[in-house]
């Protein structure tokens, strides 16, 4: 390569400018949305064949993500190490490395189907402007590597033979660019060239080939709309355009401008163009409205990170179903390595949710979340009269209590194994299974309706303990920057996302309830949080009337910890903690009458 890839592009867009003065203005973008033949053929409305694509795309629920580009050879994440961990120069210079010789993209799309994956998503361009293709707009692409074959070619085509829909990453902005302005995350380092407009069509340009080349596409996922230079016009440009060309493609909300808060969008009656909405790293909240996808990483960087966490089977499956249960899709990313390939244990967690998936993937895949919205007890979908039901906690006493639905249950099997007893009643769904026969990941029990489970209203969940300190008066002796979101009340909800924590550098405190009468319990179920264990001694307590009796002594507790003790009748009862190595925190604290505790499974 004689020129700095790069050149090739300043260059393109010199020729680019001098046409665009020499041509009559109707000519000047050359690559301008023409109707395309499938647009003009097509007489369904737009919104309907937008809307039957995203059913279809719904119904595949499980997707892969992957991250890659010649920053593998560092390790590092792409695009937001460059000028950080990896000096920018050095960054750009990668390309010129990059081999990935053990690159097989038929074994890539038979991990994904293995893993009961539907459709793959490709940073086909990610932050640093590095493509995956051949692209005639932009010489800073895969042809100008040692490696030079067609990843995005390769991939799209062995996806295709594998059942696997094929979509397309691609980042709006273009760190290294010529003429995005931003040449850093946030643009603390600006480009000397900047012109919005040019790159604006190099966006299009490159979208279109991308279509053309290598399309239909499933979908495309744009990137980094929250940059400055992106405009909500620049946006919802970009969408028609792509429509235009291929009116089944989805494209995700990132191709507009998705920070703008629903109540701005309102106030200034702004349109916001996006098939679908995209929580990230986090699971989207139960919306059967607005399409969703929750994107995740299987470790914790984007791209390849030389022993990054690997997340647990449980916490990955998990996820999925409690999107699922949400009416949204799971989208789980993976980081190759530089050789080309994903990496073994990265293949093996995905091949254990394959076998999860094949066993209960017809609770997943083409189905609508709920009725029971997801919760700490689980979650639930529904496909015609079956009514799927994904238990992961149950109560600390008794059977798992579910609201009342509309719909009778005509008929109801455990699907993962053991006995289970359902009752329905005017009031409600009792689920109870002997704790030898609760999965681990999560019981799953399929309810057949006598209707479609669909046109039940969906229904909160709560998950109630049976403890008798749940939503008593509660006190603390000190708390988080006396924030009610960490008072001593969240440690009596019965919820155990919410906490009672304390201020930094307390090493000892007390945290309290009290029932207003005098109560008997015999079992304490205290819940500290597993990344946050800084009880090192402590007691329980209680006040007869009598003054405080301490009636258990203990030195660590972590999460779930169960203590069983004599009955004794107390009106109020303390956790006093006599040592902490910093501010101590707990997510529940829980309190069992004789009867309730005994038949509360051990913990
Ligand atoms: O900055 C990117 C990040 O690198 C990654 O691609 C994720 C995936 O959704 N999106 C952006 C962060 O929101």
């Amino acid at each position: 390569m004689t020129t700095h890839p790069g050149f090739g592009r300043l260059l393109w867009s010199c020729v680019m400018a001098l046409l665009a003065i020499a041509l009559p203005a109707s000519d000047a973008h050359l690559h301008a949305a023409e109707k395309s033949p499938a647009a003009e053929a097509s007489s369904v409305p737009q919104d309907e064949v937008t809307s039957d694509a995203i059913k279809a795309w719904q119904d595949k629920r499980f997707g892969m993500f992957i991250h890659w580009g010649p920053v593998a050879l560092k390790g590092t994440e792409i695009g937001w190490s460059r000028g950080k961990e990896v000096p920018a120069e050095e960054y750009d210079q990668l390309y010129k490395q990059f081999n990935p010789t053990e690159f097989d993209a038929v074994a890539w799309a038979k991990i994904a189907k293995a893993a009961g994956m539907k459709y793959l998503v490709l940073t086909t361009k990610h932050h640093d402007g590095f493509c995956l293709w051949p692209s005639k707009y932009d010489d800073y692409n895969i042809s100008a590597t040692p490696f030079k074959r067609d990843v995005v070619g390769e991939l799209a085509a062995a996806c295709r033979a594998e059942g696997i829909q094929f979509c397309a990453y691609y980042s709006l902005p273009d760190w290294r660019g010529i003429d995005y302005p931003l040449a850093s995350p946030g643009g603390s380092v600006k480009s000397e060239t900047p012109n919005m407009p040019r790159h604006y069509q190099l966006i299009k340009d490159q979208t279109k080939e991308l279509i053309d080349n290598y399309g239909p596409l499933g979908l495309m996922w744009f990137d980094g709309d929250w940059e400055e230079p992106w405009t909500l016009e620049y946006g919802n440009g970009l969408y028609d355009y792509l429509k235009a060309i291929q009116p089944d493609l989805i494209i995700n909300n990132r191709v507009s401008k998705t920070r703008i808060s629903p109540e701005e969008q309102a106030a200034r009656g702004l349109h916001i163009a996006g098939d679908y909405d995209t929580p990230e790293q986090r699971i989207g909240g139960f919306d059967r409205d607005m399409p969703w996808e929750t994107c995740m990483t299987i470790c914790e960087q984007w791209a390849w990170k030389p022993h990054d966490h690997l997340k647990p089977l449980k916490q990955c499956l998990q996820s999925l179903i409690q999107t699922a249960g949400g009416d949204g899709n799971f989208l789980f990313n993976v980081g190759p390595m530089p050789d080309g390939r994903i990496e073994p244990r990265q293949v093996e967690r995905l091949e254990e949710m394959g076998a999860w998936l094949a066993k209960y993937g017809d609770g997943i895949y083409a189905t609508r979340g709920g009725p029971f919205m997801p919760g700490d007890w689980g979650a639930s979908t529904c496909k015609g009269n079956s009514l799927y039901l994904f238990v992961m906690n149950w109560p600390d006493v008794g059977p798992l209590r579910l609201p009342a639905i509309s719909r009778t249950i005509t008929a109801s099997k455990i699907r993962s194994g053991g006995q289970a007893v359902v009752t329905q009643t005017r009031d409600g769904v009792e689920i109870d299974v002997p704790p030898a026969d609760r999965a681990e990941i999560a019981t799953v029990i399929e309810l057949t309706l006598d209707g479609p489970a669909l046109s039940v209203t969906p229904v909160a969940v709560r998950l109630r303990s049976g403890s008798l300190a749940c939503h008593q008066q509660a006190t603390a002796s000190n708390v988080f920057q006396n924030e009610s979101d960490y008072d001593a009340s969240r440690a009596f909800d019965d919820d155990s996302k919410t906490r009672w924590a304390t201020d930094g550098n307390v090493h000892s405190a007390w945290l309290q309830v009290d029932f207003a009468r005098p109560t008997i319990i015999s079992q304490a179920k205290i819940d500290e949080p597993e990344q946050l264990q800084r009880v090192e001694k402590f007691e329980l307590q209680y006040d007869d009337g009598d003054g405080w009796k301490t009636f258990h002594r203990g030195s660590t507790i972590g999460p779930q910890r169960t203590i069983k003790f004599a009955p004794i009748t107390a009106r109020r009862v303390r956790l006093q903690i006599l040592t902490a190595s910093d501010g101590p925190t707990i997510n529940e604290f829980r309190l069992f009458s004789p009867q309730t505790a005994a038949t509360s499974p051990s913990s």
